[in-house]
Parts: C-alpha cells; structure tokens; sequence
C-alpha cells in the first residue's frame, strides 16, 4: 500500500506532518497567551454591572450557621472588598461548637452576629438560597449573588444577576473556584478560612457527595498552608469531637444546634441532625431527642419536625485514632403525617417515633431531596 494513500498520522508522509505539527504548536502559542494576559475577566465584568449602591453590602450564610455557611461568608466578603465592593460577612445566630473550635484552630475572627436587615439591604447569601434559612428581612432585601451547593431554592430568581450553584461537598469550594475565576489570589488567612469550612462540610473529603473538585480545593489549599495529610486529619477529628460536643447544653440546644427549616410544597418542615458517640446510652438519647422535638415544632411553627442521628458503633480496628465508626441514621419524627413520610421514604419505624436507614444519610443529598420528592406528590 502507498503510505501516502493512508490517512492516520503514523503514515503520513514527512512534509505534512510537519505542516500538522506547526498548526498544533500555533493553536498552543496562542492559547498560552491567552492564559497569561487575559484580555478580559468575564467575572470581574459582571460584578463591576451590579448594582451595589452605597450602604454596606451584608454576606450572610445560613441561620443557625455551622462551618461552611461562616467561611464561606467570610471568604466570599474579603473577595468582593479585593476587587473594591464595601461587603461585610455577618451572621444571623448563634454559631455552634465545631464553628468556634474552627475559629480557633485556624486562628480567624467570627463575623458579628446582625439577626435582621432592613427593607432594601443589598445582601450576598452563601451556603443556602431559602428565604426561610436566610436572614430576618431578607425578603425585603436586595440580593446580589447566592453561592450554594445545595438545590434551588426561593431566594434564587431571574431578578439575580449572579448564582453560582453546584452540587459540590462545601460552598467554601466554591468560593475557592471564584477567586481563581477572579484571578485574585487567595492569601494564607482565606486559605485557612476556607479549608476550614471545607473540612467540615465533606468530613475531610469523606462524604459521598465529594467531587474531584473538592478535591482539587483540598489540594491547593493543603499545599499552600503547608499541612500534611496527617495534620489535617487532626485538624478535622479536632473539629468533629467539638461538635458532637454538648456539653453543658440542654437537649432542646442539642436539637437546634445543626438545625434548618423548609417548606417543602406548603408544609413547614423542620429538620435537625445530631451525633451522638456514646453508643451505648443511643437509646437513652433518643429519648430525649424525642421529648424536645414538640417544643421545637411550636417555637419553630412546623407541622412536621425530624431528627436525624447517626447510628455509631465501637471501631473493630484498635488501632486506629477514631474509636467510633459510623453506622445508618436514625429518622425521628414528630407532627402530623410525619410518621407517614418518614415510613415512606425509609420504611417501617423500628419503634414509635424512630425509623432508620442502614446507609448513612445526608440531610442536604438524601432527606430533603426525598421529603420534598414525596410531600409534592410526584
Ligand atoms: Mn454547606
């Protein structure tokens, strides 16, 4: 056969294949530089048209704010002062253990609490997109931007100009991709803000709903903070024993300490997670989980309220640093229908009050999706 006759690049004649190699190289050329001097920053572009006005432009995660919700608020505000917007991270209430032993073990200030907004505030929401998880006022407000992981919500409509939403492990992975969409780098102190909330939200990388984007986030911010993978497992088992710590708190703030309300097709649903390593007493502590979940329905105005708590048991390696390995996920539920739901999406209740799941579950990924699946009838 004449090599000129076939047609893949191993038997093409010389002349050609060097023709083929200087268009590759041309197409190269000009894609690097077109990376080393942009002529244009599509992001930078869309902030400069918003409308920001002249008052402080508040950041705001979610009510009853964990981790994720603060360092993502935090990150996200000193990135919109970087490129010139007067915007400060503030919090709605009160921020739980895990999100003041982050603040320690990282070494950043927690934003002032402000547990309302006036009518017009322009507002910035990270880590969630439900009017009903969002600020006091916040309807009245004005929003600017919603960087979320979870699934759409109320908050986020036409009138929007900026919505950044994916489903990764933790909005502060988010944050990290806008910086680099910014073309502004993240310094030291928002790396450790940032991986904080990181380490929270995916239990060191561990959920199921991580992706490889979070990890390319762990990576980069491991790397310039110079911490081993060994020391961040300390880090975050630190960070864990904090906030199935609940000491000195009554079972009514142990039921609120992780919790958020929905309104899932009309119904006002409250859901709140817990952890509870002391195995043996899990019992008990369903129990009193149980007891306080009515007067949480009242104060919260739900008609359905749930409480998941995730099933531990003694680690058969003794070896290794964590003694407790987890299981399942309890369901409990209290209101009208709430039994109803709850056996339909995970079966029938191993006793009054109480179903389980032998996967452990997430509220963000499994529950509400399901919950909200089933109440509409679909
Ligand atoms: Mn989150």
């Amino acid at each position: 056969m004449n090599s000129n006759s076939t047609i893949y690049a191993g038997g093409m004649c010389q002349p050609f294949k060097g023709i083929l190699w200087v268009l590759v190289l041309s197409v190269l050329v000009s894609c690097a530089s077109q990376e080393i001097v942009p002529p244009e920053n599509p992001f930078r572009q869309l902030m400069a048209t918003m409308d920001w006005g002249t008052d402080t432009c508040f950041v705001y995660g979610h009510k009853t704010p964990d981790v994720d919700a603060v360092c993502s608020s935090l990150a996200y505000a000193e990135l919109m002062c970087r490129l010139g917007y007067n915007c400060k991270a503030k919090v709605s209430g009160k921020t739980n253990n895990e999100t003041r032993s982050a603040s320690n073990l990282f070494d950043f200030d927690l934003p002032a609490m402000k547990p309302s907004v006036e009518p017009g505030t322009r507002l910035i929401a990270t880590d969630h997109e439900e009017y009903i998880q969002s600020v006091d006022g916040a309807r009245e407000g004005r929003v600017l931007q919603i960087i979320d992981h979870h699934q759409e919500g109320d908050m986020a409509s036409v009138a929007v100009p900026f919505i950044y939403r994916k489903a990764v492990g933790s909005t502060c992975t988010l944050v990290w991709q806008l910086y680099r969409e910014a073309n502004v780098p993240v310094s030291d102190d928002v790396a450790r803000i940032l991986l904080a909330g990181m380490l929270s939200d995916t239990s060191n990388l561990t959920k199921s709903n991580v992706t490889y984007e979070d990890h390319d986030a762990w990576n980069a911010l491991t790397t310039q903070l110079n911490l081993s993978p060994e020391r961040v497992a300390d880090i975050h088992r630190i960070m864990e024993e904090a906030q199935s710590n609940y000491d000195g708190m009554s079972d009514y703030d142990i039921f609120i300490s992780d919790y958020k309300d929905y309104d899932m097709s009309g119904t006002p649903v409250g859901i709140g997670c817990v952890e509870w390593k002391d195995y043996a007493s899990m019992d008990a502590f369903i129990n009193r989980m149980l007891a306080v979940m009515p007067e949480a329905m009242v104060k919260k105005e739900r008609a359905m309220m749930f409480c998941m708590a995730t099933r531990y048991e003694a680690n058969p390696d003794p070896s290794s640093a964590d003694k407790v390995i987890p299981l399942g996920t309890y369901i409990l539920y209290t209101g009208e229908g709430a039994r109803e739901l709850a056996e339909q999406a995970f079966g029938e209740s191993l006793r009054d009050g109480v179903c389980y799941s032998e996967t452990r579950l997430s509220r963000k990924s499994d529950v509400v999706p399901l919950f909200t699946r089933i109440l509409s009838g679909q």
